[in-house]
């Protein structure tokens, strides 16, 4: 099963299901123990036939693949359903301290909850199918009849420079999302209804629930975590902002006004390292393009994801499974279509987790395999967990595995690699290697964090379905500074022209991963006996750093996150200062850089 990101049966058992069984059968017929140890066996077998259903559905898009992947995810809903229910007869019991986590794992349902009728069951999961189908078929068609696929899309974005051209793929591309809109909306609709059925307020209270914390606690937390790093992006925004300006015109780019979502070299405005050439503090000084060193050198799909192993390796992981090569799709097939946004799923309870990626030949999509590898080694190192204890400490772990990974990818490994010819020891070097860095990793914290204000606000009402995409444009402006290039309406659907909208894949993991995978960082760099500054630091080739890193990806979910956190880091908490830190010379740069400058929007 894809674990983290898939939409209808996140997790092994803990959502899939078998809904023959009715709750009355179980009540008072076995323990807690032998409850969570049934469900497991069940929940393993059912998972295995929904993630082939599934992955044949993501990587053949036509109708049939629809009509089995919708029937198969309805079985799961309707199993998760059967579970909550028997599960909550175990609340007050006694009980062991695994199977009470397990029990509760189980109460937190999945990102998609079905209400206890078989009909709005069938109308959840034909409705999940059928978006997430749209968006990975589809395509931006011109006047002059010329269509492109979103990769292709996505590559004008990062690479022109010419307003018009990148207002055209832009708004071409938003046409994907307007005809499921109203799908969504019942989607909202029906996933709530199901939220309530399992004992919360709405599904954000659900989604929100899935952290060891209260709700309400949680949603405090991580606004204090955004709030620790926000005056870091506005220093950022204003400097990128100043070089937008004088790229493309102050008339095009105000300089007190949000930035034109457009400009920045991305199709959601989430990552800008594609206009590093903009924002290049000192012209030429250290050049890091990877990307002309993957294509000169000839690097294929393959090479570069066996690229992203021996990283792990070096660290004493184990090499992946014969069968990952086998069964994953690493290229895009030119016959049909597939979805490409990247994934990785852990089919048959470790025994065949795969990646699907349409990987290009460049540095991006380099950093998406260590990505990926990330989730596939959790998978790997938890596989002897009992099923309900798979998944991530929680699910923002999960997304920071692969992405500690590339903070170690420093200009020296890369060297190594031959993926760069020198390194340069300069300041303005390293204000360079930060500034492409936080281009990527700064920029992107308000949009994580957004995407998820956005759908909290939505299932609880807040925001209405009439004002979705009024509600969205206000949170871009809100956190990221950001506007769109020409009118919008509610005739437009913004927000499901990203992937993990209609894919209903929970966005505040990366948010928190974001911030998270920068305490790894530094807490595999301290045991690696490492000493000098942070964003020189690698933790290539050192198995000590290996071990902690293993140990923590082989606790799975089986402890409440903060044990996991305390194990890896020695803190109890989330915290922004190790990403702060790690930025420290690009901040104080930036301080200067902008002195004098209005910045804020
Ligand atoms: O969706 C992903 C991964 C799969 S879990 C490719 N990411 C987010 C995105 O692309 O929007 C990774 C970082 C953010
Ligand atoms: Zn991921």
């Amino acid at each position: 099963m894809k674990t983290t990101y898939l939409s209808i049966v996140v997790l092994a058992l803990m959502t899939v299901a078998c809904a023959e069984r009715p709750v009355e059968q179980s009540e008072m017929t076995e323990t807690a123990k032998q409850f969570v140890q049934r469900i497991q066996e069940e929940g393993a077998v059912l998972n295995k036939e929904i993630s082939a259903a599934y992955w044949v559905r993501s990587t053949y898009i036509t109708p049939d693949t629809a009509i089995l992947a919708a029937k198969a995810g309805e079985r799961g809903l309707s199993f998760a359903s059967s579970m909550v229910k028997q599960a909550k007869q175990y609340r007050d019991s006694t009980m062991d301290q695994d199977t009470a986590r397990a029990i509760e794992l189980m109460l937190r349902g999945s990102s998609a909850p079905a209400p206890d009728d078989a009909g709005l069951r069938a109308e959840l999961s034909s409705i999940l199918t059928d978006m997430e189908g749209q968006y990975g078929a589809g395509k931006y068609c011109s006047d002059v009849g010329d269509c492109m696929e979103l990769q292709e899309l996505e590559s004008v974005l990062a690479q022109s420079r010419d307003y018009d051209e990148l207002l055209d793929v832009w708004q071409g591309w938003r046409q994907v999302s307007p005809p499921y809109r109203k799908q969504y909306q019942r989607f909202v609709e029906i996933a709530n209804q199901g939220a309530k059925d399992f004992g919360y307020k709405h599904l954000a209270d659900l989604w929100q629930g899935g952290y060891d914390m209260e709700s309400e606690v949680f949603v405090e937390e991580s606004r204090r975590l955004w709030g620790q790093v926000k005056p870091f992006y506005e220093e950022l925004h204003c400097y990128v902002r100043g070089q937008l300006s004088e790229t493309y015109g102050a008339d095009k780019v105000p300089l007190n006004q949000p930035i034109p979502a457009h400009l920045l070299g991305n199709m959601w405005s989430q990552t800008w390292d594609n206009i590093y050439g903009i924002a290049e503090p000192y012209s030429g000084v250290a050049s890091l393009d990877v990307t002309k060193a993957l294509v000169e050198q000839g690097y294929d799909e393959l090479r570069m994801t066996k690229t992203a192993e021996a990283f792990f390796t070096s660290l004493g992981l184990p090499s992946l499974p014969e069968s990952f090569y086998t069964n994953s799709m690493i290229k895009k097939p030119r016959d049909r279509n597939v979805v490409c946004h990247a994934s990785a799923w852990d089919i048959d309870n470790g025994n065949d987790p795969r990646i699907k990626q349409c990987v290009e030949i460049n540095e991006e999509q380099l950093e998406t395999l260590h990505h990926e590898l990330g989730h596939i080694y959790y998978y790997i190192m938890y596989k002897d967990q009992p099923s309900v204890f798979k998944g991530g400490a929680h699910d923002g772990f999960h997304e920071a595995i692969g992405d500690t990974i590339q903070l170690s990818m420093t200009p020296a490994y890369l060297k190594q690699k031959g993926l760069i010819a020198e390194t340069v020891d300069s300041d303005q070097a390293t204000i360079n290697k930060q500034m492409k860095m936080a281009l990527q990793k700064i920029a992107f914290l308000p949009f994580g964090k957004m995407i998820d204000e956005w759908r909290w606000q939505v299932f609880s009402g807040e925001i209405p379905p009439e004002d979705y995409n009024a509600g969205w444009w206000r949170l871009r402006e809100e956190y990221q500074g950001i506007a769109a290039p020409i009118e919008r309406s509610e005739a437009d659907f913004d927000a499901g022209a990203k992937y993990h909208i209609p894919g209903n894949t929970p966005y505040t993991r990366y948010f928190l991963s974001f911030i998270m995978q920068f305490q790894f960082h530094k807490a595999l760099c301290d045991a690696a006996g490492y000493e000098g500054p942070l964003h020189e630091c690698s933790i290539y080739g050192n198995k000590v750093a290996g071990k902690k890193l293993g140990d923590l990806l082989a606790m799975g979910q089986s402890k409440p996150w903060p044990d996991a956190m305390e194990a890896m880091t020695g803190q109890r908490e989330m915290d922004g200062s190790a990403i702060i830190d790690y930025f420290a010379p690009l901040n104080a740069w930036l301080k200067i850089e902008n002195e004098g400058q209005q910045c804020g929007w």
